[in-house]
């Protein structure tokens, strides 16, 4: 009998990595791929490409959505379970603000078109249907408690944080009203040499390679004070699969209960490259030369900022035995 999968946003960090620890295990994946102008939305996932089963789709599109997994469950009779990873999603905090009405009709609504081709499935099938949802430590916002847990009441303060609250609630809701196997994860940031160009870590490590290169100046950013959980995505993509292997269907925080400024990361980073930074208020300088390698620039600044984010992982490690093995330097290693 078949294990199978179901991807949203299998091009993207997590769905990269997901897709393959769940290829290692003998499941059959299948994931929904936009359209693009280009093909560089495969870079992450082409080194699979020809052991996943790929078709056009978008969160957006309900038919699609239901077309796909009808495809999926009618083409393998007497599947063993079929677990769908809702990891689609315009994912960055800063752009949501410039996109709100796309933000909300791909993480929340979309979130909400797959719950529903779910519900028209026979109670037997749904039986065997597992869901998990990419939820956000981003939800906490201002945050209402140090550190945040499962408990800890959600407070966004950007469209995309609003989404995933959506998207969280209308989860745990078909999860009490249809008796679904539906799970929400509330996810710390992750990384990895695989994360976008324009999250913080990737553009500062980014950075301090071209610095080093003398391809570049000067690294300019934003808010360099908010602090951050960061973790592995490899270790986050296991938990999301442990979240499902369960008995019971639940909500975790996936953490590793450290927080770290993005001023420190940048300190961090170019000392990767035995270059140790002074700050002059938000200017950074070569300890040695003199010369500035950091400043900031208004245009990276959000309209309003989480301030600080730090998890609680307890009930992940206690019910998953979910334990992260990355620390920060080994991220970071990882990712120059
Ligand atoms: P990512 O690298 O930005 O990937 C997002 C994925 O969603 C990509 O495959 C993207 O496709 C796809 N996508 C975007 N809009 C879509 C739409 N309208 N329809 C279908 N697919 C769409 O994000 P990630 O870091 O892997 O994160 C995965 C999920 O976890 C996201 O839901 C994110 O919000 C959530 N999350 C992430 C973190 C983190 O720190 N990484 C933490 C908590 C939660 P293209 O490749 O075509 O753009
Ligand atoms: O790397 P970031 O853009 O990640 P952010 O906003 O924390 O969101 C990420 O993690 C969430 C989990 O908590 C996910 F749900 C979400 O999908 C995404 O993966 O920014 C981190 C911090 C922010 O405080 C930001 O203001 O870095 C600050 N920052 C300072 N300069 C910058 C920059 N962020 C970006 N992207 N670019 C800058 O130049």
């Amino acid at each position: 009998m078949s294990k199978l999968a179901f991807i949203t946003g299998i091009t993207g960090q997590d769905g990269s990595y997901l897709s393959e620890l769940l290829l290692q295990k003998n499941y059959k994946v299948y994931g929904i791929v936009r359209r693009n102008s280009t093909i560089y939305n495969y870079a992450r996932i082409e080194h699979i490409r020809e052991k996943l089963n790929l078709v056009y789709g978008d969160l957006t599109d309900g038919s699609s959505l239901q077309q796909t997994i009808m495809n999926i469950v009618n083409s393998n009779e007497n599947f063993e379970v079929l677990e769908i990873y809702n990891l689609g999603a315009q994912s960055h905090v800063a752009i949501s603000f410039e996109t709100p009405e796309y933000t909300a009709m791909t993480d929340a609504l979309g979130t909400l078109k797959i719950l529903e081709c779910i519900r028209t499935f026979s109670k037997e099938i749904m039986k065997k249907i597992k869901f998990y949802q990419a939820g956000t430590s981003e939800m906490f916002g201002e945050v209402l408690e140090k550190p945040q847990k499962e408990t800890t009441p959600f407070n966004p303060v950007s469209p995309y944080a609003c989404a995933k609250v959506y998207a969280h609630h209308i989860t745990k809701n078909y999860r009490e009203s249809y008796g679904m196997f539906a799970c929400n994860g509330i996810l710390f940031n992750h990384e990895s040499p695989r994360r976008g160009g324009n999250f913080v870590t990737m553009k500062v490590v980014n950075a301090v390679k071209d610095i080093s290169g003398g391809e570049l100046d000067c690294l300019t950013l934003g808010n360099l004070d908010s602090m951050r959980d960061w973790g592995h995505a490899k270790d986050y993509v296991r938990g999301m699969w442990l979240m499902l292997q369960q008995n019971n269907p639940d909500d975790y925080v996936l953490a590793t209960g450290h927080t770290t400024s993005v001023r420190q990361f940048v300190e961090m980073a170019f000392m990767h490259e035995n270059v140790s930074i002074v700050w002059d208020g938000d200017i950074g300088k070569d300890s040695i030369t003199g010369k500035v390698l950091v400043k900031t620039d208004p245009k990276y600044f959000r309209p309003s900022e989480v301030d600080y984010l730090l998890g609680d992982p307890t009930k992940a490690s206690e019910k998953l035995n979910w334990q992260p093995e990355y620390d920060l330097e080994k991220l970071i290693e990882e990712m120059f």
